[in-house]
């Protein structure tokens, strides 16, 4: 299978990286092609990057356009470099990209939240180079997430696009992660796959490693370094082991990061360097538990967004920093990167917290009629056409490419999850997923467990998918899309499901990957109103009480970790207010019970 290379760019004795990041141009294209990659952009318009362009502005209509806009800046590059193999990567652009250099084609990217990267020596003039990029926002049911995507035309008879999005967060959009310009030599080292077999009766671990290379080089060499800066293993060769004895294994909380340090030799000489961190631990399913390192692991956690203010989905590093602090100290120890990859620099963080991490591709709203009617369409699921409706394979199997060969080396990711809420209930969906999951198996070499995340339609009895997880992951909302308002039933109705679940799959794992509860921070009642942050902490009570009680439950993860913006409707009030923390990171009474849950949960056993 054709290998997508993506390591992140970083500095070494042979390697330079450019930030390309700041205040760049940005026009929206209207009508549709009045803008080509011919001249400069003609605007005073300015949009940050990287950041959504949408909360960047005061204009209602440029907030909420659909469509095409551009970017644009200019750079040089010094002329020591100019022998280097020079490479642009964009951290990510939403959620369509084509990219120009002095009005040539450089690259096409689909797909908002994966990197990608192309050479760009052949394009650079001497002097400034001007940097294009068109990006486009629309979403339809061809594309991941899914949109519901129309057109109609104006007075003039050009084309006006509208999407609603199939799925309940903004659709912020543009140049959301870091643009790099970085070097290395014409013989460089491409791809590192490191696959760390752990024996864990001797504490001693055999890493193999698979280094991929573009040039040539005469020899490749591995050391080894700890976290005290000792070479505690070395090897040569592009597909070799280190033996680590007396190991420090990367724990959940208690993070150990080795780095890789591969040296590409050519006539005697080192050519190229690149630093690879990577923990060494062992994932299993077995038996109805979750091991970690061969312990039993219970998931302690959110569910989350990228999504700040005014940054909107773009990289928020220092919301990022904070958001792991917020997390220990509540107790928990992991969250799903719900619905879509997150930038690579949470990820590298994320690895060095010992935070824990259920990866998810962008597959969100692969059902028909989105909407949060869920009792209604309890009733309907076998006639639910989606399955013949959505065209999302291509874009479902790149990502799952795409992500796994960014992020297959990370210790934080322990499970893959294929997908959020889709109609796993309804006719077709077997024959869609089932060859998802023989890929991203097949293409991860640490073979991690998989999962999807199922909505409340798909329960014991109407699953079609089930036989493909190693994990059962349940999305529930008693006590609040259903009965809400009455808590009284929530707990049995919990149990009953859950005990289902388990004596239909018994050894399997069962993990909550959503349950929350609507909460305007502020709003108090003395009788649980729902709204009322007394009504979110009663809401997780009962839920808590039904999950102590099944042996193969292994994991909350609760719905969200903070209030998030999302589109217009009844349903919001500026925004999903689930969070556990409003959108500013202030906790609401429900921190205190869960901290207080979580911090006292013990071990498996
Ligand atoms: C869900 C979705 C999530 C929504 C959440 C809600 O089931 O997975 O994206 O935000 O419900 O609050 O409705």
């Amino acid at each position: 299978m054709e290998e997508i290379n993506l390591l992140y760019p970083i500095t070494t004795n042979t390697r330079v990286v450019l930030d390309l990041d700041g205040v760049w141009k940005f026009q929206v294209e209207e009508p549709v092609g009045s803008i080509t990659e011919d001249n400069p952009l003609k605007t005073d318009e300015v949009m940050a990057v990287p950041a959504s362009f949408n909360d960047q502005t005061d204009k209602p209509a440029l907030r909420e356009h659909n469509g095409y806009f551009w970017y644009e800046t200019n750079f040089e590059v010094a002329d020591i470099l100019q022998d280097q193999r020079l490479v642009l990567r964009f951290g990510s652009v939403t959620h369509e990209a084509w990219v120009y250099l002095n009005g040539k084609k450089l690259t096409h990217h689909k797909g908002g939240f994966t990197p990608f990267e192309v050479e760009v020596n052949d394009f650079l003039v001497p002097g400034k180079n001007r940097l294009s990029v068109r990006v486009s926002n629309l979403l339809d049911y061809t594309t991941l997430p899914v949109g519901n995507f129309s057109e109609t035309k104006d007075e003039n008879g050009d084309p006006q696009y509208s999407v609603d999005e199939n799925f309940d967060f903004y659709n912020y959009a543009g140049i959301h992660r870091p643009v790099k310009l970085y070097s290395t030599p014409k013989d460089y080292i491409s791809d590192v796959t490191i696959v760390p077999d752990v024996n864990l009766n001797d504490g001693s671990a055999n890493v193999n490693f698979d280094i991929d290379t573009g040039g040539s080089f005469d020899d490749i060499e591995i050391k080894i370094i700890d976290e005290n800066n000792n070479e505690v293993g070395t090897a040569k060769g592009t597909s070799t082991n280190v033996e680590i004895n007396n190991v420090h294994l990367w724990q959940p909380l208690n993070a150990y990061i080795y780095t890789a340090k591969i040296i590409g030799i050519k006539n005697g000489k080192i050519v190229d360097t690149y630093e690879e961190p990577f923990g060494v631990r062992k994932v299993e399913v077995k038996s109805g538990r979750f091991l970690i390192n061969g312990e039993p692991f219970y998931f302690k956690g959110f569910g989350k967004h990228e999504d700040t203010y005014v940054n909107g989905k773009g990289l928020n590093e220092a919301y990022n920093v904070l958001d792991i602090k917020l997390m220990k100290s509540m107790g928990a120890n992991s969250f799903r990167t719900s619905h879509y990859p997150y930038s690579d620099e949470m990820m590298r963080l994320c690895d060095r917290e010992g935070i824990v991490v259920i990866e998810e591709t962008p597959a969100v709203g692969l059902m028909v009629d989105f909407g949060f009617d869920i009792a209604n369409k309890m009733d309907k699921i076998d006639e639910d056409p989606t399955w013949s409706k959505l065209k999302t394979g291509d874009a479902h199997r790149q990502v799952i490419h795409e992500m796994i060969d960014r992020d297959k080396n990370h210790a934080c990711v322990v499970m893959w999850s294929i997908s959020n809420e889709s109609a796993h209930y309804a006719p077709g969906a077997h024959e869609y997923f089932e060859p998802l999951f023989k890929l991203a198996r097949e293409l991860d070499p640490q073979k991690r467990p998989c999962t999807y995340v199922a909505i409340m339609m798909t329960l014991p009895d109407t699953d079609k998918c089930t036989d493909l997880v190693d994990v059962i992951s349940l999305n529930r909302y008693y006590g609040w899309y259903l009965t809400n308002g009455d808590l009284s039933k929530v707990t049995d109705t919990v149990l009953q499901e859950l005990n289902q679940w388990q004596s239909k799959y018994p050894d399997k794992p069962i993990i909550y990957t959503e349950y929350g509860a609507d909460t305007i921070a502020g709003v108090h009642s003395p009788y649980n109103e729902p709204f009322s942050e007394e009504y979110q902490v009663e809401y997780y009570k009962k839920y808590s009480t039904a999950f102590d009680e099944v042996k193969n439950f292994t994991g909350e993860q609760v719905w969200n970790f903070a209030d998030f913006q999302t589109k217009f409707g009844i349903q919001r009030v500026q925004g999903n207010k689930k969070g556990i923390f409003t959108r500013s990171r202030e906790p609401k009474m429900a921190a205190k019970y869960l901290s207080d849950r979580w911090n006292n949960i013990p071990n498996l056993g």
